[in-house]
């Protein structure tokens, strides 16, 4: 396949944000991919565009023919493109670009994109579906809502289709358990389109113990985190290093927390190998502590802070980093997690890379039409793989 042509555009993403579609010219035909956008974003994260996304926009078709002298037809050959545009684009630019190459190899190849990854994956991830919200991603509903940013459900049934079904029934039952604690609960949906309400963490990790199914949280502690406390709100307090610990602890042992996503500030390396070692049994997960960067997740691996990392494509840019990502977390036994990210577009391709990459966990809400055409293209793979 050659790239005869790019170029590309502004479209709004879920939130109302400006966002990078791509759109490439082959010999195979036209092709087009869209990146998403975080809020609660990472320090070390890889800048979203180099200087504004007006400014990558202007880049990429400044480029349009720099790419017309490679064939590319396989996944490794994406290095290629980012030997051309390396210095020159953001993350969110470059994520764009690669997926609508890979949309074209896969074209040309005859293959589905995840094929061009690991044409013997087997192994369908398990849904990760972000059924409450608070923090960044959601607005206060009468003065209050709850400090960490996501609770989550974890289903483990047999296939992808029923793990969405059973998530979209316990939203739907949520929804009446939170009627009945929360009098404030006016049925709002956040960022991610989980519900709204007033109630504080342990009030929601309340209602959500009585339901049969695995528990999650990312607490997204760096949102809250300013000179060395942790601030809260709801009620309003503050905890420093180690008594976040401990709230933390008691959390996870009081509702059998089997997810525990940023419990701590994304510098704290020493705090999550601390809780690591007292819950071996959860799984404690790296998000803004590791980035989809091989450099951070070599160290928390060095000081055992994590047994699972999240893998945000488009926190990297390069595909061919996410593949070193989740090649280092399976060498060393890391559950990998692909995410979404809080604002997203209806593009598909995390299904297929995540599926590709053999991904353990899916975590892509449960509604939305954003979070459904990912979910539905997994429900897809696995339809044509029976
Ligand atoms: C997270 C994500 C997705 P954001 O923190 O895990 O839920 O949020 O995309 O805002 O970084
Ligand atoms: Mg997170």
């Amino acid at each position: 396949m050659i790239i005869k042509g790019v170029d590309a555009k502004s479209i709004l993403n879920s939130r109302g944000e400006k966002t990078i579609q791509v759109f490439i010219k082959t010999d195979f035909g036209n092709f087009s991919a869209s990146a998403p956008q975080g809020k609660s974003t990472g320090r070390h994260e890889a800048k979203p565009y180099r200087k504004s996304l007006e400014e990558d926009i202007k880049t990429i078709k400044k480029f349009s023919d720099y790419f017309s002298e490679e064939i590319l037809e396989g996944f490794d050959d994406l290095k290629r493109i980012e030997d051309i545009v390396e210095g020159h684009i953001g993350a969110n630019t470059l994520f764009a670009l690669e997926s609508a190459a890979l949309k074209a190899i896969a074209k040309e190849m005859k293959k589905e994109i995840w094929e061009l990854i690991n044409p013997n994956a087997k192994i369908f991830p398990r849904l990760v579906g972000n059924c409450i919200g608070g923090g960044g991603h959601s607005k206060l509903v009468n003065n209050k809502k709850p400090d960490f940013q996501e609770f989550l459900l974890i289903p483990n049934m047999k296939s992808v289709k029923e793990n969405l079904e059973k998530n979209k029934k316990l939203k739907e039952e949520i929804k009446f358990l939170l009627k009945n604690k929360d009098d404030k609960f006016k049925g709002e949906k956040n960022d991610e389109d989980a519900w709204s309400t007033s109630l504080n963490e342990k009030e929601v990790f309340d209602a959500l113990k009585k339901l049969e199914i695995s528990l999650g949280v990312d607490v997204a502690a760096s949102s809250f985190f300013k000179r060395k406390k942790y601030y809260y709100e709801n009620p309003k307090l503050d905890r420093i290093r180690e008594e976040q610990f401990d709230y933390i602890s008691n959390l996870i042992k009081n509702f059998g927390l089997f997810y525990i996503e940023d419990p701590f500030e994304e510098e704290d390396f020493e705090s999550f190998a601390k809780l690591l070692k007292k819950f071996p049994d959860s799984l404690i997960v790296g998000d803004d502590l590791t980035v989809t960067n091989t450099k951070l997740l070599e160290k928390a691996i060095n000081l055992k802070s994590i047994n699972a990392v999240i893998v945000k494509p488009n926190q990297n840019g390069s595909l061919i980093e996410v593949k070193r990502v989740c090649e280092l977390a399976r060498k060393n036994n890391i559950k990998i997690v692909f995410s979404h990210r809080s604002g997203e577009t209806e593009e598909n391709i995390l299904a297929d890379l995540a599926f590709g990459f053999q991904a353990d966990f899916f975590k892509c809400g449960i509604t939305g039409k954003e979070r459904l055409s990912k979910i539905n293209r997994l429900i897809e793979i696995e339809k044509s793989l029976k």
